[in-house]
């Protein structure tokens, strides 16, 4: 029967019409209204002329609501589409007013409020996580000089050199314009063809191959402005300057075999981890580095520090930490903020400038232009989380969507409003106001209008080749695989050779490495505009085995596999020592409700099986009596979850009734195969490398 609010009425109520409430309570007894202020009285039923008759076109209330369903979506970011953000707050750690005059950066212990939004690149707002693929990492400092948003990459240099072939890298990396695939991949065609004829590529394009791009966390990577901007103190001197974001959790990547998986199991993955590491109250923190240099400084090198495909090794000019950048709260809104954010590299503050960089420059224009397309309007700045936490003042006005409501005459200036006792609006400040800095600080810098890429811009394989040997060997044959994947998927063979070229010229035993892997031979070098140097390798490139490679189980997981009977004070324990170390202890069992341990109790669950594989957790621990291992040993998840931890190299921790379950899946006991006892925190907290080599092939050097 029909009752008024189109739910069926319980049998029995005599036919009368009575309305049923779907909603939950509503203690606060608010009333939906239209946007108009409406109430509306029934948010269940379209208006009809009769129960079974015709709907009605005056029905505003449904009207509103579809047309407002209609236009939820905006067009995507062409770009960096699928992105995550926090809010934060920047601490200054001692005032810099040395170097600049940048209000933020003047007050020790000062706090800016931020937000962060980290991204890929080239899939849709809708695509994975983990795709390989660079990282954006943007932070937006809301001074109260206004805003300044450092628009970096979790990659300190970039693609290409000139703005002008941006929208040429990007094309090749989207998605192939006739088919419409592969989408949030580098592994095709038009990709790798682009990239083989842009030697400029190089150095980035290693980067992009190494497990960089496969991070297992965002709370992981580091980031980076990539390129030299300039700082300029009160008495207008200018100091060149390369920001660096450095991860107090440490940097961590996944395993490419791992980071395909988690692409199935949880597309979210690194959005959730950031979610739910802020929910717990597990801020992630990073600290803010400066390498500043001068004039003098940079005519010593060996390359052009407007070069945005170079680095300033660490080794030759330290980083210093000047502050840190915690993300303490989650956005209430994902769209009003996280999509709605309008990041501008053209945003800066007195204080800051920019440089010459030809790529830097493009950008400047890039954004602002973007956001219009993109936001709809002019007058995105005025959406709250793009909107200055200073006073904003000035005579543009009207436009689409205008929220702000200026009064008086005066939208003009110079006026003399004020005269008649009217508003006269704002005036410019030539004491605090932004202003450029005058000289250009090299005779180059200026000239005749040319379309030129300069001689200091000619070598484009020597970072490369300094960036692949200073890696650990470990990471070096993940590049070698990742090149060696990525170019099996491209058809067009000579696209592949023309990359071994290339590669010939970064390092011979890596161009041997790939054409092994390809089963191709070795062209001959490609031609260089530039003989390559062999730098000193730089080791604070490294992730394993580098600096910021922390061997610990703070902000990371374990996954304790039981099933009935597993022993209950083993389990206990081992959620108690993982917990103190700072870690997350994850119970996994076959059924969500619930587990009988070895003490009869229903032990809760945490995560099911199937729905929740190794690949979500940084180490394992498999406890089981020897029925409950029998009752998984023919189970496909149970013996992947551990087949699977073991193949990415996680600790595994196993008690004597878990050991045919790792006979099935393969595990050979190494240092990384403990007991379940205090000293698996010590082992957790690390991936073991030399269990690479037995587990997977990997392109070896023809020496290995
Ligand atoms: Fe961007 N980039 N980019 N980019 N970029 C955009 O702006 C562009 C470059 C970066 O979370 C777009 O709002 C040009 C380098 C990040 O919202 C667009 C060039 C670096 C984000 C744009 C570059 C970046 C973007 C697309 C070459 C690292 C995401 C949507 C001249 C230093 C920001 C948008 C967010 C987004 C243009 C190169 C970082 C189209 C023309 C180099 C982190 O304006």
């Amino acid at each position: 029967m029909a009752t008024k609010s189109g739910f069926l009425t319980e049998a029995g109520n005599g036919g009368e019409t009575h309305r049923h409430e779907p909603q939950a309570a509503n203690p606060a007894n608010d009333h939906l209204t239209t946007n108009q202020g409406i109430k509306v009285s029934d948010n269940q039923n379209q208006l009809k002329s009769g129960e079974r008759g015709p709907v009605l076109l005056e029905d505003f209330v449904l009207r509103e609501k579809i047309f407002h369903f209609d236009h939820e979506r905006i067009p995507e970011r062409i770009i960096h589409a699928r992105g995550s953000a926090a809010h934060g707050f920047f601490e200054l750690y001692e005032s810099l007013s040395d170097i600049t005059k940048a209000d933020l950066f003047q007050r020790a212990g000062e706090k800016t409020p931020v937000f962060t939004r980290f991204s890929t690149v080239a899939g849709g707002a809708g695509s994975v996580d983990t795709p390989r693929d660079v990282r954006g990492f943007a932070v937006k400092f809301y001074t109260q000089e206004g805003n300044w948003d450092l628009v970096g990459n979790n990659i300190p240099v970039f693609f290409i050199q000139d703005a002008i072939k941006f929208p040429d890298l990007i094309h090749s990396v989207k998605m192939e314009a006739d088919r419409g695939f592969p989408q949030a991949a580098s592994a095709h065609d038009t990709f790798w063809d682009f990239i083989s004829l842009m030697p400029e590529s190089s150095h980035m394009i290693l980067w992009a191959m190494s497990d960089r791009t496969i991070p297992r966390t965002l709370r992981n990577i580091e980031g980076f402005g990539i390129h030299t901007f300039r700082l300029v103190n009160a008495a207008g001197q200018s100091t060149f300057v390369k920001f660096h974001w450095k991860p107090k959790q440490g940097l961590a990547s996944t395993c490419w075999d791992e980071a395909v998986k988690i692409a199935g199991a949880d597309p979210d993955f690194h959005r959730r981890d950031l979610f739910e590491a802020i929910q717990r109250g597990d801020f992630p923190e990073w600290e803010l580095g400066l390498q500043t240099f001068d004039q003098a400084f940079a005519d010593a090198l060996p390359f052009d520090v407007l070069d945005p495909t170079k680095i300033i090794p660490e080794e030759i000019l330290p980083v210093r930490l000047v502050g840190r950048m915690v993300l303490d709260r989650w956005p209430d809104n994902f769209f009003a903020e996280t999509e709605q954010v309008a990041y501008c590299p053209a945003n800066i503050v007195p204080g800051v400038d920019f440089t010459n960089d030809p790529l830097l420059q493009g950008r400047l224009f890039s954004y602002l232009d973007t956001q219009k397309s993109r936001l709809g309007t002019a007058n995105f700045h005025q959406i709250p989380i793009n909107q200055p936490k200073c006073p904003v003042m000035n005579f543009q006005r009207d436009g689409q969507m205008q929220m702000q409501v200026p009064k008086g005459r005066a939208n003009y200036e110079p006026n003399s409003l004020a005269d008649q006792g009217e508003i006269t609006g704002p005036r410019e400040c030539p004491a605090h106001g932004f202003t450029t800095v005058a000289a250009a600080d090299a005779p180059t810098e200026q000239g005749d209008k040319l379309r030129i890429r300069p001689a200091s811009f000619a070598d484009h394989y020597s970072q490369a080749r300094m960036f692949y040997r200073s890696l650990d060997v470990a990471e070096q044959s993940h590049v070698a695989f990742a090149f060696t994947f990525e170019l099996s998927k491209v058809d067009f063979a000579p696209i592949r050779t023309r990359m071994l070229g290339n590669l010939m010229n970064v390092d011979p035993d890596l161009a041997a490495r790939v054409a092994g892997g390809l089963n191709m031979p070795l062209p001959a070098a490609n031609d260089t505009a530039a003989p390559v140097l062999d730098m000193d390798p730089s080791p604070a490139l490294k992730i394993i085995n580098g600096k910021l490679d922390l061997h610990t189980l703070k902000g990371r997981s374990v996954g304790i596999l039981v099933a009935d009977g597993s022993d209950a004070p083993t389990v206990e324990a081992l959620k108690a020592v993982v917990t103190e170390a700072g870690g997350l202890p994850v119970i996994v069992a076959p059924k969500i409700g619930g587990v009988t341990l070895s003490d009869g109790k229903l032990a809760k669950v945490d995560k099911q099986l199937a729905g929740f594989p190794s690949v979500m957790v940084d180490a394992i621990a498999v406890i089981l009596s020897d029925d409950g291992c029998a009752s998984l040993i023919n189970e496909g998840a149970a013996v992947q979850y551990v087949m699977d931890a073991f193949g990415h190299l996680k600790a595994i921790a196993a008690d004597g009734g878990a050991q045919p379950l790792l006979n099935k899946a393969g595990v050979v006991p190494d240092e990384g195969v403990v007991a379940p006892n205090k000293g698996f925190v010590a082992a957790a907290g690390k991936r073991y490398w030399d269990r690479e080599p037995g587990v997977r092939k990997l392109p070896r050097a023809p020496k290995d």
